[in-house]
């Protein structure tokens, strides 16, 4: 059991392992933006040593730093158009690589040596950080691993696009496909958790109905009348160009859904965070969800379960806790069967709640959400505090996620849309995305061979 008990225990807890955190391109920006903004000196928390903001867009990262208060030595301007690469992604790759001596120098600066691990945060749907996460990795990689020869991990957290953006579904998959392409070769994420836009937007529409609405209508002038028409009001962004409205419609939907995406990292972060009268067991760092989870990951947060021991059978309070959890709570839905190949949780409450004891109860809840022979590993977080909430964080490794599905869908539907013997039409390809239509339908060939159990139809030609 990991006592975290005074000053002692602080500094020894500071010299373990330590991260760093990485945004890069607008949605990365803004998340680690809103954390630092959200919490309230204006601190990660402590096992996070600093932090860097990078983008190629000279405005969006003017934007950040005023927003969220971000020091200018936080944030890096790179690569050569200072406009972004509008979802260019292999633009992104190369910025990177191009780049590599100035980001190295800024996170010397800032005290990145001797991390143990990076948390890269991204979205998936765009240029610069779909295509410059898996190049910072590689460079990290190469630098710690292959040239110091010393083990790092790399966490992403990548965020999937809304729906029907089925351009960035293109990238999205390119991305995840990249990044397990190249774990194979020691150079790519130790693990990405996906959160999913279309699905927090889903769930915070269920949740906070009432606020959300009232908070779109106010913010975009028109009338929501109910939460079926908000989910369709998303643009498309083929071949890109959107109105003024989509754009505020966008901006809208992701001021609703980051605080979402805070309380996941948050929650991930949390058993490794000194508090006093706080006990973990067992002892949970962060490297540990890569040691004992697949590599990509779909993560579940329930907050403020209302478990009452006295109140009936706690087996079957655990279960319905479960049930609700996955089915629920899941930051891309993943339906009713995932299936999960791995399974992490950290239950997080009062001593007589979040107790070992309850263990066997809840992998037994779990049974039918996950494959045979899955591993299960637990983590208790017990707080001493007056009233305590009851938190459950489930992760999910290698789920089904029927949105994946249609994200494969719709990017087979665009590269067929651009293909054909014309050359003029192929060139599409090397036009928006800086790459090859081969590249790309490897990519989605990746998914459909990692999630094929449930993958049917809709080939490539
Ligand atoms: N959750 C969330 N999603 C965002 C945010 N900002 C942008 N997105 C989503 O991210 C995708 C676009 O990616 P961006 O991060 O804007 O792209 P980028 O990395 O800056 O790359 P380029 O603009 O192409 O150079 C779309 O799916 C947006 O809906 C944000 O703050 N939060
Ligand atoms: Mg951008």
């Amino acid at each position: 059991m990991q006592k975290t008990k005074g000053k002692g225990a602080d500094e020894e807890l500071g010299k373990a392992a330590e991260m760093f955190a990485i945004g890069i391109g607008e949605c990365g920006s803004n998340i680690v933006g809103s954390y630092l903004k959200a919490s309230e000196d204006k601190k990660l928390p402590s096992r996070v040593r600093g932090y860097l903001l990078l983008n190629t867009d000279r405005s969006d990262l003017t934007k950040v730093r005023q927003k969220y208060g971000i020091p200018k030595e936080h944030t890096l301007l790179y690569g050569e158009s200072e406009i972004g690469v509008g979802g260019r992604f292999m633009d992104g790759y190369n910025a990177v690589m191009e780049s590599k001596d100035i980001i190295f120098d800024q996170l010397t600066n800032l005290g990145f040596e001797g991390v143990s691990g990076f948390c890269i945060f991204t979205s998936l749907g765009g240029g610069t950080g779909c295509g410059g996460t898996p190049a910072i990795i590689e460079l990290l990689k190469q630098k710690f691993q292959e040239e110091e020869g010393r083990r790092i991990f790399v966490y992403v957290i990548g965020v999937l696009p809304f729906e029907g953006q089925s351009s960035e579904a293109l990238n999205s998959i390119w991305a995840v496909s990249k990044l397990l392409r190249a774990q194979l070769q020691e150079r790519g994420a130790d693990l990405t958790i996906l959160l999913s836009n279309r699905t927090m937007l889903k769930r915070i529409l269920q949740w906070r109905r009432g606020d959300s609405v009232d908070y779109l209508a106010k913010e975009l002038d028109v009338d929501v009348a109910n939460v079926q028409s908000i989910e369709q009001m998303v643009p498309s962004t083929v071949d890109g160009g959107s109105s003024e409205l989509e754009t505020r419609t966008e901006q809208a939907f992701v001021e609703l859904v980051n605080p979402l995406a805070l309380d996941v990292i948050e929650a991930m972060l949390s058993p490794g965070v000194y508090e006093p009268e706080k006990d973990v067991f067992p002892t949970t760092d962060l490297a540990d969800y890569a040691r004992k989870l697949d590599p990509v990951v779909v993560p579940a947060l329930y907050n403020d379960i209302g478990l009452i021991p006295d109140a009936g059978s706690m087996p079957r309070q655990l279960r319905t806790m479960i049930d609700y959890a996955v089915t629920q709570c899941s930051y891309a839905d993943v339906g009713d069967t995932p299936n999960a190949e791995s399974v992490y949780y950290v239950f997080d409450g009062p001593r007589h709640i979040s107790k070992a004891e309850y263990g066997m109860h809840i992998k037994e809840a779990l049974d039918k959400y996950i494959a045979p022979g899955a591993a299960i590993t637990p983590c208790y977080v017990q707080h001493q505090g007056p009233e305590p909430i009851v938190k459950l964080l489930l992760l999910l490794g290698l789920p089904k996620i029927p949105e994946l599905v249609q994200l494969i869908n719709e990017a087979t539907q665009l590269v067929n849309l651009h293909s054909g013997p014309s050359a003029l039409k192929q060139s599409w390809f090397m036009r928006s995305k800086g790459t090859t239509r081969k590249e790309l339908v490897t990519a989605i060939n990746d998914f459909r061979e990692l999630f094929s159990y449930y993958m049917e139809g809709g080939t490539l030609e």
